[in-house]
């Protein structure tokens, strides 16, 4: 459980950090400017190494790599089945070194370990092994078509593949973007976000060590403005996959159109409801709708972040979100037991306090927290609102902390047509006993993803991403392959007098 004033004494993680270096062309490198940011441990505010910091003429010779590597190197014509093995060989080292991963990876963000450890590296290996089992699986049509003429389709890697991830799931992020990409045939600069750089590094030189041919896989840390502008602005990018908020997207679309027309799929971010009706069973709603919100420090782009609860079991739904909320355990990311560590930045912390001040200014009731955690790094209390009015600024913008909304209604219809009123669409839950209910839900919401009696299921398999603001393309399963592929179409006629 919380205390209202301090967090114990940190925890020293079981990892050491190695590499802090830009990989390029199969090597680890200083900047060419040899500049360096530090990166901050959020449970203290300290730094815990200097990384290298890439800029414009990082990207440059990053991206020179690349291109090389797809226009002369192995990988895009080696046999299918070979590129393979090489991601299936990188999942195995995954596995062996699973913990000092997650370790660095909790280090750096602030998750608790266990997540890490249990949950996330184990599915990034997973998206591995299920991209490696596409790698020799992808192939064209024989196209009927009018007159004598034979036409197929060749599907081909697109080439340089640019790809922007933010601070919220380091290694999933690389894993939804870096597997399909490479399992395609393609080479791939990333820039990672500048408050989480180390479990990208650590992990690229795991799949150097599986076989990956060098500048295939470039990663450049640095900061958005600077690396990840460039990048977007690249003329020998040719596609670019952008995970992060709204507002930067938009200039990533943007930096496309300003430069070379390169093919842009976006994962942003939501204001995703969460729709308690009044046959739910409470217990397990009021626990599916807190994970829903309050998971990854509630900085989850698919939050559960607008609770919408049926007016007849409204009440005990509050009560009974509030009594969870203040069981949930925050404390040192690597203390057993922990549920909520540090939010990842001073600028993260300070926004969702901003939106709480706002959520008590506009008349919404503050049930429990609301406030900070000790003096020492980003701890918040769980915090849960309820009597949220859907013009509230705490029920229209994406907070990305651990405060739930909770929302009254009366009928279907409205509850469907207010859950749809956002610009955002990622993800919407139904929690509900009835299969008529459930069946109007999942055709009425307008977002990437509809959970029914379940939220936050995640598999390689399942494809990912946002109607309206929320995005651009889907990410994952067969759908996310077809980021990283592009069709070209083959004529000629049967009968061909020149043979
Ligand atoms: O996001 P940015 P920030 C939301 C969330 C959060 C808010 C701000 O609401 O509070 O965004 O977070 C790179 N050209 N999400 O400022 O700026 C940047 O370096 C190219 C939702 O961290 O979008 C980082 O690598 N790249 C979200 C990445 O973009 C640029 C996850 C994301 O940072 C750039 C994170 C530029 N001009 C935040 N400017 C989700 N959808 O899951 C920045 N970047």
């Amino acid at each position: 459980q919380y205390s209202t004033s301090t967090i114990e004494e940190p925890v020293k993680p079981p990892v050491e950090v190695n590499y802090s270096k830009l990989l390029i062309d199969g090597q680890f490198v200083d900047a060419v400017s040899g500049k360096t940011f530090p990166t901050i441990d959020p449970r203290t505010g300290e730094v815990i190494a200097h990384v290298a910091e890439g800029d414009k003429e990082d990207i440059d010779i990053a991206v020179a790599a690349a291109r090389k590597a797809f226009s002369k190197g192995p990988w895009p014509k080696m046999i299918a089945y070979d590129r393979s093995n090489i991601l299936l060989r990188f999942a195995d080292l995954l596995e062996k070194h699973n913990d000092e991963i997650a370790a660095l990876e909790s280090w750096d963000t602030g998750k608790p370990f266990k997540q890490s450890a249990l949950v996330e590296v184990p599915m990034l290996t997973r998206f591995f092994r299920y991209y490696a089992g596409w790698a020799d699986k992808i192939q064209g049509l024989t196209v009927p078509v009018d007159g004598s003429y034979h036409c197929q389709t060749l599907h081909e890697p697109i080439g340089v593949c640019g790809q922007i991830i933010p601070w919220n799931f380091p290694l999933l992020m690389y894993g939804w973007k870096v597997a399909p990409a490479l399992a395609c045939g393609n080479t791939v600069v990333m820039k990672t976000a500048e408050q989480t750089p180390l479990s990208a590094l650590y992990v690229s030189n795991l799949l150097l060590e599986a076989g990956l041919p060098p500048g295939v896989l470039n990663i450049v840390s640095g900061h958005g403005n600077g690396a990840g502008a460039a990048l977007c602005l690249h003329m020998d990018v040719d596609k670019l996959a952008f995970t992060g908020s709204t507002e930067t997207g938009k200039k990533v679309l943007a930096a496309s159109a300003d430069s070379n027309l390169k093919a842009v799929t976006l994962e942003l971010g939501g204001k995703s409801p969460f729709i308690v009706c009044e046959d739910a069973n409470i217990d397990e709603a009021v626990e599916l709708a807190h994970e829903a919100l309050f998971f990854n420090m509630g900085q989850c782009c698919c939050a559960g972040s607008r609770t919408y609860v049926h007016e007849r079991v409204y009440d005990e739904f509050v009560e009974k979100a509030k009594a969870r909320a203040q069981n949930r355990v925050v404390g040192d990311p690597f203390r057993d037991g922990t549920e909520q560590g540090p939010q990842i930045d001073s600028a993260q912390y300070e926004k969702i306090l901003y939106y709480i001040r706002s959520g008590i200014d506009c008349g919404a009731k503050l049930e429990t927290g609301g406030d900070k955690i000790g003096e020492k790094g980003f701890y918040l209390k769980p915090t849960v609102f309820s009597n949220v009015q859907d013009d509230m600024m705490i029920a229209q913008d994406e907070i990305f902390g651990p405060v739930q909304s909770i929302l009254k209604f009366k009928t279907l219809d409205e509850v469907i047509e207010r859950a749809n009123a956002t610009r955002y669409g990622l993800a919407a839950g139904v929690f509900t006993r009835s299969l008529e209910t459930a069946n109007t839900m999942m055709r009425a919401l307008r977002a990437g993803t509809v959970w029914i009696n379940c939220y936050d299921t995640f598999d390689a398999a399942i494809p990912f991403g946002g109607y309206k603001m929320s995005g651009l393309g889907r990410e994952k399963g067969v759908y996310g392959l077809n980021n990283y592929l592009q069709v070209k179409a083959v004529v000629m006629p049967v009968k061909n007098p020149a043979w």
